[in-house]
Parts: C-alpha cells; structure tokens; sequence
C-alpha cells in the first residue's frame, strides 16, 4: 500500500494537481497546523498559542455547562427525528455531529449579537434561548417559525441556499452605518451560518464582496459538513474553503467543528474582530453530518460507511465527557444527570408536538404582508366560502 504524504500547504502562486486538492479539503490530521484544536478527539487539552487566551474564563463549571448543551441538543435533534419517523412531523434537518460547532459559536454571541441561520442551527437555537418546543412548527408545518425573531435576534430558518448570507451583509453593514462597532464591550456582530454547499451560491460570494468592500461587522460562520445533500466537498471547491476568504481581503481561519472548546474560542476572536471594526472574517468549523440530509434522504445511497465509521471517532459530545471525566474529576452522577435531564426534555417535545393545534386553513393567508391586504383578505374570504361549500356526507 502507499504511504500517505503529509499535506503541504497549497503556493497559491501555481495549480495544485487534483490529490494536492483532496488530501487539502478532507485533511483534518494532515492539515493539522492550520486547523485550530483545543481538545482532542480523545479528550486531551492542548495549547494554543492564538485561541488559547479565548478561552482562559472558562472554568470546570462553564465546561460542564457546555457539555450539558451538547448532550440537550443532540437529545432534542434525535426526538425530531423520530417523530418525524412516527408521522408527527412532516420533515426534520438532523444536526447530529454538528453539536460543537454550534453550542461552540451560539455559546460565544452577546445578547446584542444578530444570527441569521440556514435550516440545521438548532443547537444555536438552544443558544439563543429558543426552546426546541419553538423550532417544531416549521416541521410540523403549523407555522413559519414561531419564535420572536426580533427579540431573540435569531432570524427565521432559510430553505433557499445562501439567501442568509445577503440579509446579514445588509443587516451588518448596517450596524455599521449606525456606528454599532467600534468598541470591544459595547461593540455589535452579526453571524451567519451556511454550509459547504452554499459556498457555490453567487449569494454567498456577493455576501462576502458586499461585508468584505463595507468593514461589516459579519462572521461568516460555514459548517462544513463534507456534504451538500448527495455531492461531496471535492466537488465545490479547489481550496480548502477558509483559504477563500483571501481573495475577498478578510481573514480566515479553519477549526476543529467537533470540538466545542475550540469553536467558542474561534468564535469569540471572530466576533471580537467584528465588534472592534475588524470585520468580516470567515469560520470555517470543519465537522461532519452524521445523520442523512434530512428525513427525506437516505444517505447510505452516496457514501461509504467507512467515512462515518472514521468520523464516529471524533464525535463532539464524547471528548468532553472524557475531559470531564478523565481529566477534571467530574463524577458519573454528573453525567447521569445530564443523561436524565435529556430524557425529561424529549418526552416534552414529544408531549407538546403531539398536541400541537391543527390550524384552520385560513391560517396560510395570515401574515403574507406585514399590514392588512384587501387582495389576501378577498382570497382568503373566497377560499372559505370555497371550503364551506362542501356538504359533509355522512352528515
Ligand atoms: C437556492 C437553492 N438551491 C438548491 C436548494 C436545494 N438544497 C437544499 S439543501 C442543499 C444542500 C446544501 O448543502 P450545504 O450548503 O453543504 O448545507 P448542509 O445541508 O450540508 O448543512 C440543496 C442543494 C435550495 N434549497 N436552495
Ligand atoms: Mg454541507
């Protein structure tokens, strides 16, 4: 069999040949000194000369706090998942293996922070203080988002790929014009998440011309996942995706997405960048979806279980157990309360998802437009009398 080569960083000055490109994009050991580790997969600290003073607060008590985030929002993901299964949901978008990445950066934003999501962010919900019982309506399809996105500044789900990187230039530059930056404790930053897939939307480049040509205070928070749906990351891009933000003239930096200490101190450099009027920069949190696209996906039909195999090693939730264990001293009666909690959280959503009011069917003409339409009122009127002009058959 061949050796393995180590990974060499790409000249950007000549054309990397195709396994330069792969072993780039995939190379997670191999491109070990650009990749920022806090906690390894077999949960050992390690230093950091840059990150490490990120995180220097965080104490066992903060660390406990994470893992129990970890534990709750894989807990809430894998209910949506099986009521999805037994019917109760019409669909549902798995987070499973992206934990980190997502308590990680939901866990490094101020209250005054904006966050515009794509669809799988619901661990940054959590974050946010959005109850998963909030998150089910969309998939249930009772609701477009039912929490207050104004007051949490967690903006709706977006299904249109990328579409969240133009509203958050817009609302970051913004925050800019309106002198929001600046300052490192009062200073406001936006973040948006988008995934590996997203990155060969033009709204996504536009974004990136638009935050970068207008200091806004943005952090273009990508989730490589290694997946957009059935196309693997080799076929979006001939760089490792945080090497791009180059050319646009902001910095970018690639971190362990599975590991939660890392991504909070990545994340709160990236948005003190922000905040002080260094903006944009691009994350890239290099992780793995464990679980299929979404219910609707089957994806043992494009990938070898090998990969997954390979990935279950480097599972987010379980180094900082055993950092909390092995290392800290954390007691087992810890994680069994967690385990608990987890299981008192599911059996609510299962609970409060199976008695979800059915909403009438005027309801999808509600809040079509922000004011009162005479157009959506007469629709909505017609399609009533419509529907009350059938005649019950057994009645
Ligand atoms: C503009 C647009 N094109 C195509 C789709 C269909 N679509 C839904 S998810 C997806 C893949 C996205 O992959 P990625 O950005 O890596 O995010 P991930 O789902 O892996 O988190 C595609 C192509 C869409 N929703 N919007
Ligand atoms: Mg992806």
């Amino acid at each position: 069999m061949e050796e393995p080569q180590a990974w060499v960083p790409i000249d950007p000055r000549s054309r990397p040949s195709r396994d330069q490109v792969v072993k780039g994009l995939k190379g997670v050991d191999e491109g070990g000194a650009e990749l920022v580790q806090l906690l390894t997969p077999e949960g050992e600290r390690v230093p950091d000369e840059r990150f490490d003073r990120y995180v220097d607060d965080v104490s066992v008590e903060d660390l406990k706090s994470l893992y129990r985030d970890l534990v709750l929002v894989r807990r809430a993901d894998r209910e949506g998942n099986s009521l999805q299964r037994q019917g109760e949901l019409g669909i549902w978008v798995p987070l499973l293996g992206q934990e980190a990445a997502q308590v990680g950066s939901g866990r490094a934003l101020r209250p005054t922070d904006m966050c515009f999501p794509s669809y799988r962010e619901h661990g940054v919900a959590w974050c946010r203080g959005i109850d998963p019982t909030e998150l089910l309506g969309i998939f249930r399809g009772t609701d477009q988002g039912g929490w207050d996105f104004v007051g949490r500044r967690f903006h709706p789900y977006t299904i249109v790929i990328g579409n969240q990187c133009l509203n958050a230039t817009g609302y970051a530059m913004g925050q800019r014009f309106e002198s929001k930056v600046g300052d490192r404790e009062t200073g406001e930053a936006t973040i948006c998440y988008f995934g590996d897939g997203a990155t060969s939307q033009g709204d996504v480049h536009e974004g990136f011309v638009w935050a970068a040509a207008y200091d806004a205070p943005l952090v273009f928070f990508c989730q490589n996942n290694q997946w957009a749906i059935s196309v693997p990351l080799e076929r979006q891009t001939r760089v490792p995706l945080y090497q791009r933000a180059r050319g646009y003239g902001f910095p970018g930096v690639r971190v362990d997405g599975n590991d939660v200490l890392a991504c909070l101190a990545v994340s709160r450099w990236a948005l003190d960048e922000c905040r002080t009027g260094n903006g944009p920069v691009l994350v890239e949190a290099f992780t793995y979806r464990m679980d299929s696209h979404t219910t609707s996906d089957d994806a043992t039909r494009y990938r070898l279980a090998d990969e997954v195999e390979l990935w279950k090693l480097k599972d987010p939730v379980e180094r900082v157990r055993v950092h909390l264990t092995r290392r800290l001293g954390v007691d087992q009666e810890f994680v069994d309360a967690v385990d608990a909690e987890a299981n008192e959280l599911g059996e609510r959503l299962r609970a409060f998802c199976r008695s979800m009011p059915q909403p009438g069917p005027e309801r999808i003409f509600s809040e079509v437009y922000a004011h009162a339409s005479p157009l959506v009122d007469a629709q909505r009127e017609e399609f009533l009398a419509y529907q009350a002009s059938f005649v019950d058959e057994e009645g």
